[in-house]
């Protein structure tokens, strides 16, 4: 009955979309290649496996305690595939180090290898779940309030060490799953309050890039992560946006977007033009930044369906790599995983069905009624019989019959973690 009522109304929305030169399958066919990579801190608050793991530190913070948090790699991995089980399409995980397979032993960061990571890479083929990466700069005694930018070369050198180790990592990944694995690289290197010496701090950081970006690799691709301000480093962070920018832009680097790292009225959206003319391709982290770097659960906004009409508008989709990254610890996080999901891949799908080529069209032609017209109509077609009908086809519950199956794992699992 319910599949019944999904099919029927894919047809009506079907002619509707074609009469205003979309079609439906094409859109259909084009978000199943739209990939996402599944932030894996969000099943446990980014707390990882590291035996002599710290407090979460490095200006972010996850709050709340909602019950149930993964405690160990097993709980993770059941909980990402559970998450993802509520999610139309393939999609990719993307892990921090500190998630590394330790074995119970402490492995600091200037000593992780590729065989920590071995028991992941088994699991990713197993699972058909490619892997991505990031360095570690957080949550640990060498952290402090400067790593890469830091004066004290002992401490510089830890994390330049730990870092060059990450990409060595990366490129095993990519290699055993023959698609490049992409890393991100943020720290969280900053002060507090008035800094003097600001040119100096990021000619260190400029210096150790350098150095961890000088092997080439062929399975991994870097990205570089600027942001405004952590919590206690309110005055200056070395990895600015203007700082990333020029060292992609010289350095042929990826440059990750974080929605929640610029100034709140900043439109993250109209970065993505700019920078796909001058660094090889884009990596997003989409969160949902309320009134700060917050990481609220992504929802349908207007700014993630900017940023995803940008996306089609640039003619960018294999370019511009889509990550997730918020950590509410307030409400059951397999929840969380399964909203920003959907709610990011309900943003594209909008996006895929604008009727670009009438918009474009009435943009040259200097109809500028005609575009907002048309541009605000579009906003009331019926996308919804379009993104049903990708959930059927994925085999994952369509509209909001997962809440229950959400509800059934925290019972059944999650709820009975001490
Ligand atoms: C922090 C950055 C960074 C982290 C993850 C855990 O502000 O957004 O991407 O969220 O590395
Ligand atoms: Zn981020």
């Amino acid at each position: 009955m319910k599949e019944n009522l999904v099919l029927k109304a894919y047809e009506i929305a079907k002619e509707r979309y074609a009469a205003i030169g979309v079609d439906t399958d094409a859109v259909l066919n084009a978000l199943q290649k739209v990939q996402l990579s599944l932030h894996c801190w969000q099943a446990d608050d980014v707390t990882g496996f590291e035996v002599q793991a710290g407090a979460l530190s490095g200006g972010i913070q996850a709050t709340g305690n909602y019950p149930g948090k993964a405690r160990n790699i097993e709980e993770l991995r059941a909980d990402i595939l559970k998450a993802a089980s509520f999610i139309p399409g393939k999609h990719r995980l993307n892990l921090h180090e500190i998630y590394g397979d330790f074995q119970g032993k402490v492995v600091d960061r200037d000593q992780v290898e590729p065989a920590h990571f071995a028991s992941w890479i088994a699991w990713g083929k197993e699972q058909g779940m490619k892997l991505d990466f990031n360095s570690t700069s957080f949550s640990h005694p060498k952290s402090g309030n400067l790593t890469l930018a830091n004066p004290d070369k002992s401490i510089r050198d830890f994390w330049i060490e730990h870092t060059i180790r990450c990409r060595a990592i990366a490129e095993e990944m990519g290699k055993a799953q023959n698609d490049p694995c992409i890393m991100n690289l943020w720290i969280h290197d900053g002060s507090k309050d008035i800094t003097v010496n600001r040119l100096y701090y990021r000619e260190l950081l400029k210096d150790s890039l350098d150095r961890i970006f000088a092997i080439d690799y062929k399975h991994m691709k870097d990205c570089i992560e600027s942001k405004v301000f952590g919590i206690g480093l309110e005055s200056y962070t070395v990895g600015s946006n203007d700082f990333y920018i020029g060292y992609g832009a010289t350095h042929n680097k990826m440059v990750t977007l974080d929605t929640g790292h610029f100034h709140p009225t900043e439109s993250v959206a109209d970065k993505v033009s700019s920078l796909l003319l001058y660094t090889p391709e884009i990596m997003l982290h989409v969160s949902r930044p309320v009134r700060w770097d917050s990481d609220h659960v992504t929802i349908m906004n207007d700014d993630t369906l900017d940023l995803c009409k940008e996306i089609v508008r640039c003619n960018a989709l294999d370019k511009v790599h889509i990550g997730l990254d918020y950590f509410d610890a307030s409400i059951n996080r397999i929840g969380a995983y399964v909203v920003g999901s959907r709610a990011t891949q309900k943003c594209m799908t909008q996006a895929l069905l604008e009727p670009l080529a009438q918009l474009r069209s009435y943009e040259a032609n200097g109809q500028l009624f005609e575009r907002l017209a048309l541009l605000e109509e579009s906003k009331s077609l019926p996308w919804n019989a379009v993104w049903d009908m990708f959930c059927l086809k994925n085999n994952v519950p369509v509209g909001e019959t997962f809440i229950a199956e959400v509800e059934k794992y925290e019972a059944e699992v999650t709820s009975k973690r001490g």
